[in-house]
């Protein structure tokens, strides 16, 4: 059935997206602004059926952050602490040990592995992370680390970006998750993380990551200062990264939670403003496979929803989520498997259990 458009300028929209024809920089603007969001998912579950039919994915993962001491500070992070501040911590390999083998008889199939910038932890730190979590899980993928810890890594050790990411795969470093660009802006980058990496080095250090064979997620922080402009800006510094490297598998639009934050004066985000972030990044990443819904962000029933207006994946069981509830999220901090198969299932689409690459993980 061909669609129906109460704002007419979506047809031309629609027209270029049934043609391949690649969206431009005023698309993604009109996009974002326009009051049409049915018309707009439309398009997007258009383009969404096109690459993925009625399979929606999730992944059976787990979620372990090794410290939450960090110099960066970032204004938007409730998970940060400082060395001495009540509820700091740092984890010995023996609590690394201890927090897989709690999950061990569940079949993980992915470690997502992230922390603060400890400066108190030294680079054979992060490389015996790799080594223990092989030793505990020796066919687990180890998907970890972002930009800024390669770039925080490169500093501490003198080594070259190249020689880390080498080092790091040697060890057992497989993919790496998509935090740390935030928003690609000089601008936001200067009021809210003026610590952190910047957009050329984030962009630098990723295409070294994806040229030494490592695939990558990316992602966009929004819902806090950033503009319009800015947020279809951002996309299309990730497509032109991606036509040059194909090394990005999924984006994930992630939704500002600014309790415990310096912004929590910042009202949370709308689920309209929620479902045209996945509907802009559906169409306008027209090489990158894979859009999130991540439900620890968006709440599982919005998750579920944005399996219609372009999402493809859910993400994970995670089975114990820090990041985003030290900053209030309502949703669970993990979910069964049977859970994820349920919202996928109650959303009309079949769901498949994929590795970090997407393959299908059969049963048994
Ligand atoms: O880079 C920090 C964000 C990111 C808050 O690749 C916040 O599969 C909302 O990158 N409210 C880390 N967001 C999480 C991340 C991620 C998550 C799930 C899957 C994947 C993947 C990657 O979390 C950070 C930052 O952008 N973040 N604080 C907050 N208060
Ligand atoms: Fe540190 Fe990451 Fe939080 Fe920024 S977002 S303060 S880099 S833990």
């Amino acid at each position: 059935m061909e669609p129906v458009f109460l704002d007419d300028k979506l047809k031309e929209i629609f027209e270029k997206v049934k043609n391949n024809v690649r969206l431009d920089f005023n698309d993604g603007l009109y996009l974002y602004e326009t009051k049409d969001l049915m018309g707009a998912a439309q398009i997007a579950n258009f383009k969404r059926r096109s690459l993925h039919g009625d399979r929606s994915f999730f992944i059976y993962n787990q979620h372990l952050n090794y410290t939450n001491i960090c110099r960066n500070r970032c204004l938007f992070c409730a998970y940060a602490k400082d060395y001495c501040e009540a509820g700091s911590y740092q984890y010995t390999m023996e609590d690394v040990e201890k927090e897989l083998l709690e999950k061990i008889d569940e079949p993980v199939n992915e470690i997502h592995m992230v922390g603060g910038l400890n400066e108190g932890l030294p680079y054979g730190y992060y490389i015996d992370l790799l080594k223990t979590i092989k030793k505990v899980r020796p066919d687990v993928t180890i998907k970890a680390f972002t930009a800024v810890e390669i770039d925080h890594l490169s500093n501490i050790s003198g080594k070259s970006v190249e020689e880390v990411i080498a080092e790091l795969k040697e060890n057992g470093l497989e993919m790496m998750p998509g935090g740390g660009a935030e928003v690609l802006s000089y601008r936001v980058h200067k009021k809210l993380f003026q610590r952190k990496i910047n957009k050329d080095r984030w962009l630098e250090i990723i295409e070294k990551v994806h040229n030494a064979g490592i695939k990558t997620n990316c992602t966009m922080l929004y819902g806090h200062i950033e503009t319009v402009e800015e947020k279809v800006q951002h996309l299309i510094y990730l497509r032109e990264l991606q036509d040059k490297t194909n090394g990005f598998i999924a984006f994930i639009p992630l939704a500002f939670h600014s309790e415990n934050t310096k912004l929590s004066h910042i009202k949370e985000t709308t689920a309209f403003e929620d479902l045209k972030n996945i509907i802009v990044s559906r169409l306008l990443l027209d090489n990158i496979p894979h859009i999130k819904a991540y439900w620890v962000m968006l709440g599982e029933k919005l998750a579920q929803t944005a399996l219609h207006f372009g999402a493809d994946d859910l993400d994970g069981t995670i089975l114990k989520e820090k990041i985003t509830h030290s900053a209030g999220a309502k949703s669970a901090v993990g979910h069964a498997k049977e859970t994820m198969i349920r919202l996928i299932e109650k959303a009309g689409m079949k769901a498949i259990e994929r590795d970090a690459f997407y393959n299908e993980v059969k049963a048994g």
